[in-house]
């Protein structure tokens, strides 16, 4: 052989070789899918399938997923339990800056918008969220779907302002954005962008291969929903949801990934509860002497700045739980501004965030994150923002790994 064709040689073994690594290691998947027992399940759905069967099989099986979500005014509280658990002692001077109610502080209660899960289009009946997510919080309703689905939301404005839902990363049509602006677009295609108070809409978005999980992901992505009417102000007032959406055919029934034990959401950021549409309300409602509130007081700013996980500070999160030897899958997730930056660390027990070993993720506002848990190590472990500021100021909670 000449020179350039040995070359050439080498060349295509090589990266046969290296499309054969790849096939596998897509094949087996990540962390969770190597320890699964549906294999089998795995391997039908990898990439080595064709497309034109996969995506037949896809038509025949696509489901349309509905929910009935609701923005509604929401009393919600940072601190339900009125104690740090995480010291398990009242609150301290320092927690108090955050927590606590004066003649001019609004203390741990807000009025809020939250976006809610009905029961039908009705909206009368509110679907009940079970006890094991609880710790949930102030997230909307987690909205699941896999490749080849349509997601279509039923959207009712209960708040006195206007409202929308913007997902990210699922297909969406300039009807369905959630968003205005100048975008060169009219009539009907401006309904979706700002929902008037007391009106409904629907939003249909299409889950497409490409808003599901990438070749390096486990079997399932974690997206966002959120208000998009005025960005800032409406995610600060709480309108922000997960959305999961897995690879075609790697749900169960109930719409969890099959192969994981137990899943968990944590939705890390400072709300800001002075950009938020209820200020006003808040200083009339909950502070003692409303007229001696001056909202452009520094220390009076920094006690709305809400340093929470799922919307509880210092520990009042409901306790997340799982079973030793659980194959346990964390969603992470942050909003904010510039001191949104989150890096969320776990006791006792470690992760696997893209192909990586780690105990510690880093998030960034808007960052959306999936880290593989395998629980080999009992106890009531910390969960917590490792940033200095952000522990002594609230953002810290707890999980337990039960024998
Ligand atoms: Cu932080």
């Amino acid at each position: 052989m000449t020179r350039p064709l040995v070359a050439w040689a080498a060349m295509v073994a090589t990266s046969m070789v290296v499309v054969l690594a790849l096939s596998l290691f897509l094949q087996y998947g990540g962390p969770i899918a190597a320890h699964s027992h549906s294999e089998h399940e795995d391997l039908a759905d990898g990439p080595a399938q064709s497309t034109a069967s996969r995506s037949a099989e896809a038509r025949s099986k696509s489901r349309t997923r509905v929910y009935y979500i609701a923005a509604d005014t929401v009393k919600w509280d940072y601190a339900p339990t009125g104690r740090n658990q995480i010291t398990g002692r009242p609150f301290d001077e320092v927690a108090d800056t955050y927590v606590k109610n004066g003649p001019d502080r609004i203390g741990s209660i807000y009025y809020k918008s939250l976006y809610r899960e009905y029961t039908d289009a009705s909206f009368r009946h509110l679907k009940p969220r079970p006890r094991s997510e609880a710790y949930l919080g102030l997230l909307g309703p987690v909205i699941r779907a896999e490749v080849g689905d349509t997601i279509k939301v039923v959207f009712r404005n209960n708040t006195p302002y206007p409202a929308s839902v913007h997902p990210h990363g699922v297909f969406y049509g300039k009807d369905a954005e959630g968003a205005p602006y100048n975008d060169g677009t009219r009539g009907r295609n401006k309904d979706d962008d700002a929902v008037a108070p007391g009106k409904t809409h629907t939003y249909i978005w299409q889950v497409p291969e490409r808003a599901g999980p990438g070749p390096m992901d486990p079997s399932t992505v974690l997206w966002m929903y959120h208000g998009h009417v005025d960005e800032p102000r409406d995610t600060n007032s709480g309108l922000i949801g997960p959305m999961i959406i897995g690879r075609h055919g790697s749900l169960g029934a109930d719409g969890t990934p099959k192969g994981v034990d137990r899943e968990f959401i944590a939705l890390f950021t400072v709300f800001n509860e002075n950009e938020s549409w209820y200020l006003d309300r808040n200083i009339r409602t909950f502070t003692r002497d409303p007229k001696s509130v001056d909202p452009e007081d520094e220390d009076f700013q920094e006690s709305n700045l809400m340093h929470s996980i799922n919307g509880y500070v210092y520990g009042n999160q409901p306790m997340m739980t799982m079973k030793r030897g659980e194959r346990v899958r964390w969603y992470l997730m942050a909003i904010g501004t510039e001191v949104d930056l989150h890096t969320p660390h776990w006791h006792g027990n470690t992760v696997v965030m893209n192909g990586m070993r780690t105990d510690v993720a880093e998030l960034l506002p808007m960052s959306m994150k999936v880290a593989d848990m395998v629980t080999d190590n009992p106890g009531i472990w910390l969960f917590h923002c490792h940033v200095n500021d952000h522990i002594v100021a609230g953002m810290i909670t707890r999980f337990e790994v039960e024998e």
